[in-house]
């Protein structure tokens, strides 16, 4: 598409060529892909006060990304000035600023406008967006980048509400509560608790950790960047492509052991884990309950070099007895026990939205995408498309999200997908671009068809799962695989419609 003279738009238009919905990580992607292209009348719409999503969000201490920032960042992009192999969430939210500011973005995000309905306009080949404050915005096509793991998921436990100390969620961070000489229970063991849990054990009197599935943790190679090595990735961009590149690929050789299910090499792959936790953890007993009975791979594999030893320190406690309920006071367990708590922290995870609609949208003949994906659960041609929703366009939609390397990589595939699409959509001058049904049932059919040799479906319980036991959350493929397959948009797997003479 040839660069147009359209002028940067403003961004409280009733009307716009473009609407992208959230600006974190992929909506920012989207935005900087369509100006690069030349379009310009589109709006980002942040429901937040904050742009950066995730990286907003969670601000607990220890909050870091598990993998390597090198890779977690964009590939047109990169940062020479990574503080460490695996920054910390601060530093990657200033990262995400600073492409804002690099492709001068501002002008188009529009902060405190949380969508709550769409429709299609089947006449018009439009969408009309509802705001939470009643506002209607119109958009010829639309990118959903509203991320899938946003939504805290609160544990249902009896007399939660009742606790007279604090409560709060890691992804809901309460820097103003002083943890300093408290007693602390943290209540799950994922990745958000292994990154919590060593960095308050040395401020707090007493931490109760609640575990219900131990996970299998692996070595984290995090370590400080030399200055002379910040100093050669600014002057030579190249080296620090080639280190980029060599860590993505050593990430794809991890997919094999980690998620193809009866390779050898996935025992390798616990043999590590099992020898980081025996030498961390010299009490067998506490070891025994620390280690997973689950195939590795099933669950999330977790990176940590400091969780374990945390976990032998005098104040900490592992909680292995399933909770009862929480009293004014405390948590009680099933046992019978009661410990005394000041504060409880939920690290229980988030109510994944990969694969259900995130608001009520309506598509061509009054159809809803909850209806939709209901029966037999979310489909959408490579995560992007869903057959009757014309010019709607998702970013990690269904099984686009990776287990083993950096999402980033898919968001970025999507971004270039999505853009030539529209591109597609305006240079033809079309009304919409609806994805054909054979292609999103072929593709829904492939990708279903090789969940059951993945580890995600070897017998755990996991967020990659949905309440059927089916995962409509992640790829069972390279990333690389991903990237190829959409690496460019393929007009003849959608149906074009053109405006009618009396339209
Ligand atoms: O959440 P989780 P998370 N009673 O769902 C337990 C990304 N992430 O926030 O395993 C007691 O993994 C639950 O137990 P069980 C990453 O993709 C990335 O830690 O279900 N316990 C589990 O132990 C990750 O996968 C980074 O038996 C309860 C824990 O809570 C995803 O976010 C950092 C319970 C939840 O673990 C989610 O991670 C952090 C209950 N009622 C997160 N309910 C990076 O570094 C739940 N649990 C990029």
């Amino acid at each position: 598409m040839k660069k147009s003279n359209q002028s940067p738009t403003p961004s409280h238009r009733p009307d716009h060529r473009v609407v992208i919905i959230g600006a974190g990580f992929s909506g920012i992607n989207m935005g900087i892909r369509l100006k690069q292209q030349g379009i310009t009348d589109f709006v980002i719409l942040e429901r937040a006060g904050d742009i950066g999503g995730t990286w907003r969000d969670n601000i607990y201490p220890g909050c870091a990304c598990d993998v390597p920032s090198i890779v977690y960042s964009y590939s047109f992009a990169q940062h020479a000035d990574w503080s460490r192999s695996f920054a910390g969430s601060a530093e990657i939210q200033d990262y995400i600023r600073r492409c804002v500011r690099r492709y001068d973005l501002a002008p188009w995000i529009r902060l405190n406008a949380g969508v709550s309905r769409a429709s299609f306009n089947e006449g018009q080949g439009s969408w009309t967006l509802e705001l939470d404050n009643g506002e209607r915005i119109s958009a010829r096509a639309v990118v959903s980048a509203v991320g899938g793991l946003v939504n805290p998921s609160m544990p249902e436990i009896a007399g939660l509400d009742n606790f007279r100390g604090e409560v709060f969620h890691t992804a809901r961070w309460r820097s103003d509560v002083n943890l300093t000489g408290k007693r602390v229970a943290v209540i799950g063991t994922g990745a958000s608790a292994i990154q919590v849990i060593p960095s308050i054990q040395p401020q707090v009197e007493r931490l109760d950790v609640y575990q219900r599935t131990p996970p299998w943790v692996l070595p984290k190679p995090d370590f400080e960047i030399a200055e002379r090595t910040k100093r050669l990735f600014a002057n030579l961009p190249t080296a620090q492509r080639l280190l980029r590149n060599t860590i993505f690929s050593a990430s794809e050789a991890i997919f094999g052991p980690l998620v193809i299910l009866d390779t050898k090499a996935s025992s390798v792959l616990e043999h590590v884990a099992r020898r980081n936790l025996v030498s961390n953890v010299p009490d067998p007993a506490l070891r025994e309950k620390l280690t997973p009975k689950y195939r590795i791979g099933c669950k999330r594999v977790l990176l940590s070099s400091d969780y374990y030893p945390a976990m032998t320190r005098e104040n900490v406690r592992l909680v292995t007895e399933p909770i009862a309920r929480v009293t004014p006071t405390g948590i009680k367990t099933g046992d019978g026990k009661t410990e005394k708590v000041d504060v409880i922290v939920l690290a229980t995870g988030f109510r994944v939205d990969i694969g259900s609609a995130p608001f009520e949208i309506v598509g061509r003949n009054g159809k809803s995408l909850s209806d939709a994906w209901s029966n037999p659960g979310s489909k959408a041609y490579l995560g992007m498309s869903v057959a009757g929703f014309p010019n709607w366009f998702f970013m990690l939609g269904p099984n686009t999200g990776p287990g083993h390397t950096s999402v980033l990589v898919y968001t970025e595939a999507q971004a270039n997908y999505i853009a030539q699409a529209i591109g597609n959509l305006f240079d033809r001058r079309l009304r919409y671009l609806d994805v054909r049904r054979d292609a999103q049932d072929a593709w829904h059919r492939m990708i279903q068809g090789r969940m059951k040799y993945t580890s995600w479906t070897s017998g755990c319980s996991s967020w990659y799962l949905d309440k059927n036991g089916e995962n409509h959350a992640l790829f069972p493929g390279l990333a690389s695989e991903y990237v190829w397959r959409a690496r460019q948009f393929r007009p003849e797997h959608y149906d074009a419609t053109v405006y009618s003479a009396s339209a």
